[in-house]
């Protein structure tokens, strides 16, 4: 049966093209910087929001049909969903997808028929699987959704709660080992606190850090080899949540001893939420050999929480292109953790967002690869610091000086020298030259 029926294969037609269901930057075979654009790109489908989420809000029911002529709630669902989703998968040239275990299939009341199920559609993907280039870039297991997790899943102060969400994990690193997956996310939504008044937040850290190392404990055990991933974000749902921003979860690994299983996936709208760019929150990873995976969307600016758009910010793409080529690119891959607004609720909708987000990131990589060609930026950063290239500076990045002979320094000078200009304007003209010339 065919889903997304009257869509053709997108295929790449340039930037001159007028059809809206053909790629006009993203052209998968071109190399860019020595490889294929896909091989830069991988991308993935989302299963939540592609194929689940129906535009509910706060406010108001679904505005889009996800039935895939299945009745929501039954297996029959299960698979239609698999159905659709390698079909779209395949119509747009996307690689990967990523799950949570209850996109899957619907939670039942007992986590033993909830695995069962999850056994009998994981058959069922490796089936479809076969033959495709389709893979797994990530699972995770939904440790937010279900009422048990209202006070955090490794956080929680349940104990028998707590044995839950290992459950799950363990069952969501099985399923991520039978497909495939390149990696395993951890994200906390409700692994935080409202108030300091009911909250033991050591207890909490440790205990979320003793699960994570069961989890890379049994992973290892059952042949993951790829990385875990912590993915930040500072809030929603929790008003506080530990994993903050990349510079606070890559503390935490380290202070737990998770730093060498574990890099981070990071995305966009939640480094604007913790009040980051997305292009820091990337350099922070890569300074710190963290740069795992991206979950590439964009919020808005206007609003306080996490509105998960398809990305067309093209500044944006193109200064996070940057920082993940120039930190050696990503161990993972590009999922579009994004939705179609409410009102956009047809199936044609969801491959308008896809084209739009994949072409966003395309025209990143290009104005990545000409920033990189032209130099101006690297050439500019380098000349900034080059007083530590010679005299006292090369002494002190030697590690070599002492204070008092910095302050001898200082007073041999009496006053300083203004340090050169931060030109800052003079970048943005050459950003602006490389993105409109
Ligand atoms: C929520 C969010 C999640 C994670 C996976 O803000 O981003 O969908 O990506 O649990
Ligand atoms: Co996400």
């Amino acid at each position: 049966m065919e889903f997304f029926k009257g869509i053709p294969e997108i295929r790449y037609e340039g930037s001159a093209s007028k059809n809206p269901f053909a790629f006009k930057f993203y052209d998968a075979e071109k190399i860019v910087l020595g490889k294929p654009m896909r091989e830069h790109l991988p991308f993935a489908m989302a299963w939540w929001h592609n194929l689940c989420a129906n535009g509910v809000d706060m406010f108001g029911s679904g505005t889009a049909d996800k039935s895939f002529g299945a009745r929501p709630g039954t297996m029959e669902h299960a698979k239609a969903k698999v159905d659709a989703g390698f079909e779209f998968m395949q119509k747009l040239g996307i690689r990967y997808f990523c799950f949570h275990d209850v996109d899957l299939v619907p939670e039942a009341d007992d986590i033993k028929e909830t695995n069962r199920r999850l056994d009998e559609i994981s058959d069922y993907i490796l089936e479809k699987m076969q033959g495709t280039d389709i893979k797994c870039l990530w699972g995770t297991a939904n440790m937010f959704g279900n009422p048990r997790y209202m006070n955090g899943a490794g956080s929680t102060n349940s104990a028998d709660v707590y044995c839950f969400a290992a459950a799950q994990i363990k069952k969501a690193l099985d399923l991520t080992v039978k497909l495939g997956g390149r990696g395993y996310v951890f994200w906390g939504g409700r692994e935080g606190y409202e108030t300091l008044l009911n909250t033991d937040v050591k207890f909490e850290l440790d205990n979320i850090a003793r699960l994570m190392h069961m989890a890379v404990d049994y992973g290892r055990s059952v042949g993951f080899t790829g990385d875990f991933y912590i993915e930040p974000k500072p809030k929603e749902p929790m008003k506080h949540q530990y994993d903050f921003d990349a510079a606070t979860a890559i503390g935490f690994l380290r202070q737990y001893g998770l730093d060498k299983d574990f890099k981070l996936n990071i995305e966009a709208n939640h480094a604007t939420l913790a009040g980051h760019t997305f292009e820091h929150e990337l350099r922070i990873c890569a300074i710190n050999g963290m740069l795992g995976s991206v979950d590439a969307n964009q919020g808005d600016f206007l609003l306080g929480w996490d509105t998960d758009e398809f990305p067309w910010d093209v500044y944006t793409a193109t200064k996070a292109m940057y920082e993940i080529v120039k930190g050696g690119g990503l161990t993972g891959g590009f999922n579009f953790d994004a939705k179609n607004r409410r009102p956009s609720y047809t199936l044609e909708d969801m491959v308008y967002g896809y084209i739009l987000g994949m072409d966003t990131f395309a025209l990143g990589l290009l104005n990545a690869e000409k920033l990189i060609e032209e130099g101006v930026i690297e050439e500019f950063v380098k000349h900034k610091y080059a007083s530590f290239e010679s005299g006292i500076g090369k002494k002190i990045v030697s590690g070599k000086a002492t204070l008092k002979e910095l302050s001898e320094h200082a007073e041999k000078l009496g006053k300083p020298a203004l340090p050169g200009s931060g030109r800052q304007e003079y970048l943005e003209q050459a950003l602006n030259g490389v993105l409109f010339r």
